[in-house]
C-alpha cells in the first residue's frame, strides 16, 4: 500500500484524502511518527528539517502556489519533483480579492469611509472603469482570471510575463525589457509573480515612477517582490496614492513595521487566497493517480526557473 505523508496537517484534511485515496494509506506528522518509508508528500510551510528526513519520497505535493520556501530549504533532492498547488479556489480567492480591493481604489470607497468618519459631504470626480489602465504582473494561474475579470469590467488591461503569455482583451507585454513599459502610465498595478531569483525586489522606485501620479499597487504574491523604503517613497510623494499588501518580508508583520501605521497603505493578513483543502485534496489526489499511472503532471515546479 502506498503512503502519503502530511506535513503538519489537520485530520480534516486526512479525512478528505482517505475519502479520495482509499488505496492509500494516509498519515499526518504530527502526531504520526513515521518510521516507515512514505512514498508522497504532502507539504504547506514544513518545519526545518523535515523534508530532509524523507528522502525516499517520490513526489512532493505543495499546499500552496508559491513554492519558493521549499526550493530555498536546500531540503528537497534534486531529482525529486515538486507540484504545486493550481486550483480553482485559489484562482477565485485572488480574483476576488483583487477585484475588491481595486474596486474600492477606483471608486474612492476607502476615501469615503474616512470622510464619513468628519462628516464630510465630499464627492470626488468619479472615473469610470475604461478611463483606467490596469497592468497585472505575472499571466499565471492567477494573473490570468484576475486579469479576464478587468476586461470583464472594462478596464484598460495589460498583462506582464516572462514569455508573453496573452489574455484576451488584454495588451501582452513580454520579458525584462517588457517590464516598465508595461507598467507606464497604469493606474493599477496588480502584482502575481512568483518570488525568483529574477523577480526578487522587483516592484521598486523605478517601476513606481512609471506608474500613473496617485496610482495604486496591490501586491497579491510575496513581501520579497517589493523594495519596502521605495514604496513608502513613492505614496508619501503622492506619486502613488496608496497601496494594499496582503504579503510581506517577514511575516506575521512585526509590530514595529511602518505598513501597520501607514495611512495609506492597507495591509491584510495573507489571506487574498488561502487553500481550501475541499478543493484542493481533489488536486493533489488526481496527480497522485496521474504519477501512478506515468501520464504527465501539471504544474510541476522547474527548479532551475525557480516556478
Ligand atoms: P504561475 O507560475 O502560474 O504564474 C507566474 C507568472 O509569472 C507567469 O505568467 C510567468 O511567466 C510570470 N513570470 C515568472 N517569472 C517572470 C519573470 N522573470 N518576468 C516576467 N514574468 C515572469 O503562478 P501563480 O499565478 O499560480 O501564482 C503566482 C504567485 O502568487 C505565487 O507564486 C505566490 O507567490 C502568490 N500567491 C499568493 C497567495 C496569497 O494568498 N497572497 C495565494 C496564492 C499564490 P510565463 O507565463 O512566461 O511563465
Ligand atoms: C500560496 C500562498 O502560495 O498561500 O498558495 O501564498
Amino acid at each position: 500500500m502506498k503512503r502519503v505523508l502530511i506535513a503538519e496537517g489537520s485530520e480534516e484534511m486526512a479525512a478528505l484524502f482517505r475519502a479520495e485515496l482509499p488505496e492509500h494509506e494516509i498519515l499526518i506528522h504530527p502526531p504520526e511518527a513515521v518510521g516507515a518509508p512514505v512514498d508522497y508528500m504532502v507539504v504547506g510551510r514544513p518545519s526545518a528539517g523535515f523534508m530532509a528526513a524523507r528522502p525516499e519520497v517520490k513526489l512532493i505535493l505543495s499546499l500552496n502556489a508559491g513554492i519558493e520556501h521549499l526550493l530555498r530549504s536546500g531540503e528537497i533532492a534534486e531529482q525529486t519533483p515538486i507540484v504545486r498547488m493550481v486550483d480553482s479556489g485559489l484562482a477565485e480567492g485572488m480574483t476576488e480579492w483583487v477585484l475588491a480591493e481595486a474596486l474600492a481604489w477606483h471608486r474612492n470607497i476607502r476615501l469615503y469611509e474616512r470622510f464619513q468618519r468628519d462628516h464630510r459631504w465630499q464627492p470626488q470626480a468619479e472615473k469610470l472603469a475604461h478611463e483606467r489602465l490596469v497592468t497585472i504582473l505575472g499571466a499565471g494561474a492567477l494573473g490570468t482570471p484576475v486579469a479576464r475579470h478587468f476586461v470583464a469590467f472594462g478596464f484598460k488591461t495589460r498583462v506582464w510575463s516572462r514569455s508573453g503569455r496573452a489574455v484576451e482583451g488584454a495588451e501582452t507585454f513580454a520579458g525584462n525589457e517588457g517590464l516598465i513599459p508595461a507598467v507606464t502610465g497604469a493606474d493599477i498595478v496588480v502584482n502575481l509573480l512568483p518570488l525568483t531569483a529574477e523577480t526578487r525586489d522587483i516592484a521598486e522606485a523605478r517601476l513606481f515612477s512609471a506608474q500613473a501620479k496617485g496610482g495604486f499597487f496591490i501586491n497579491g504574491a510575496r513581501g520579497g517582490h517589493v523594495v519596502d523604503a521605495d514604496l513608502i517613497a513613492a505614496v508619501d510623494s503622492g506619486q502613488l496614492s496608496g497601496a494594499v499588501l496582503d504579503v510581506f518580508r517577514v511575516e506575521p508583520l512585526p509590530e514595529s513595521d511602518p505598513f501597520w501605521r501607514h495611512p495609506d497603505i492597507r495591509v491584510s493578513p495573507h489571506v487574498a487566497a488561502p487553500t481550501h483543502p475541499r478543493i484542493a485534496v481533489v488536486e493533489i489526489a488526481r496527480n497522485i493517480k496521474r504519477f501512478e499511472r506515468g501520464e504527465a503532471i501539471p504544474h510541476l515546479v522547474d527548479k532551475a526557473r525557480g516556478y
